[in-house]
């Protein structure tokens, strides 16, 4: 039938991406959970190549299983994709993406430590960053950097109660995709608007948590939960502040276009 013919025509592979993200690992999951995934490969390249694939996929109405998520613009760019339904909720039902600080850093720098404390926003905010850059071919940083300057009644909020510094230096440490891109750009501006110098480091999930849990960075904005991070969360739970939510509405899965006469994982055949 048509779903097999789906599934053969894919080869049995869902197009992936980096090998370190938190969604590689959820896949790999699913890939034994699910008895449709049977035999199922991961194919691990990188956002870039996965965004190629999808584009020339829908392109020609090929059949494609991709790793999705929101934040991001594929969404927007390819109306035609979907989230495959996850009976067994291996990818969790909604994330929400946290702030971590490293232990000591409220003590020392209060100051950053209350930016980062009260920044949040939405989904849209974020979106609209990374759907601008993708659209221009501007860079994030800069597109972010005017964001805060369109929004200050945003950062007038996030900087409440702080006072102004003298080049005191903070160390965000971030993930390479777009999303904590955005997010750690307009912390940035808002941190220097008050007078911090501020380095971003962008590096592997995996290294993310182990520099907030030993102090090699003083915070990150990267932290995807409860599902897609989990692993590393959990391995260095006691040894950071987690300061909460600065989004919340993420979501990660399988995701197809709607050509495909699919709705389920389940309907994927081994
Ligand atoms: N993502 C985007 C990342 C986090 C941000 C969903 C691709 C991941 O670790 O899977």
């Amino acid at each position: 039938d048509e779903t097999s013919n789906y599934s053969e025509a894919v080869d049995y592979t869902i197009a992936g991406i980096e090998p370190g993200a938190g969604i590689t690992v959820t896949t790999e999951k699913a890939i034994e959970e699910y008895d449709s995934l049977n035999g199922w490969t991961l194919e691990q390249s990188s956002t870039a190549a996965m965004v190629t694939q999808l584009s020339e996929a829908i392109e020609n109405e090929e059949p494609i299983v991709v790793t999705g998520w929101n934040p991001h613009w594929m969404f927007a760019k390819y109306p035609d994709l979907k989230y495959l339904e996850d009976p067994k909720g291996v990818y969790g039902k909604t994330e929400v993406i946290k702030t971590l600080a490293r232990k000591g850093l409220k003590e020392e720098k209060p100051n950053a430590y209350k930016i980062l404390d009260q920044f949040h926003w939405e989904v849209e905010d974020m979106e609209g960053i990374m759907y601008k850059s993708q659209e221009s071919g501007k860079d994030i940083a800069e597109v972010a950097k005017k964001w805060v300057e369109e929004h200050p009644d945003a950062v007038a909020e996030w900087t409440k109660g702080v006072d102004d510094v003298d080049g005191v230096e903070v160390e965000l440490v971030s993930t390479p995709w777009d999303s904590e891109r955005a997010s750690s750009s307009v912390v940035a501006e808002v941190l220097k608007s008050k007078g911090f110098n501020v380095k971003v480091t962008p590096v592997d999930v995996a290294v993310v948590f182990k520099a907030i849990a030993n102090g090699d960075g003083d915070a990150t904005l990267a932290a995807w939960m409860p599902v897609t991070h989990k692993e590393f969360y959990d391995k260095f739970k006691d040894q950071f502040d987690d300061l909460g939510e600065n989004l919340k509405g993420a979501k990660i899965g399988l995701a197809v276009p709607k050509y495909m006469d699919i709705d389920s994982i389940e309907d994927l055949q081994a």
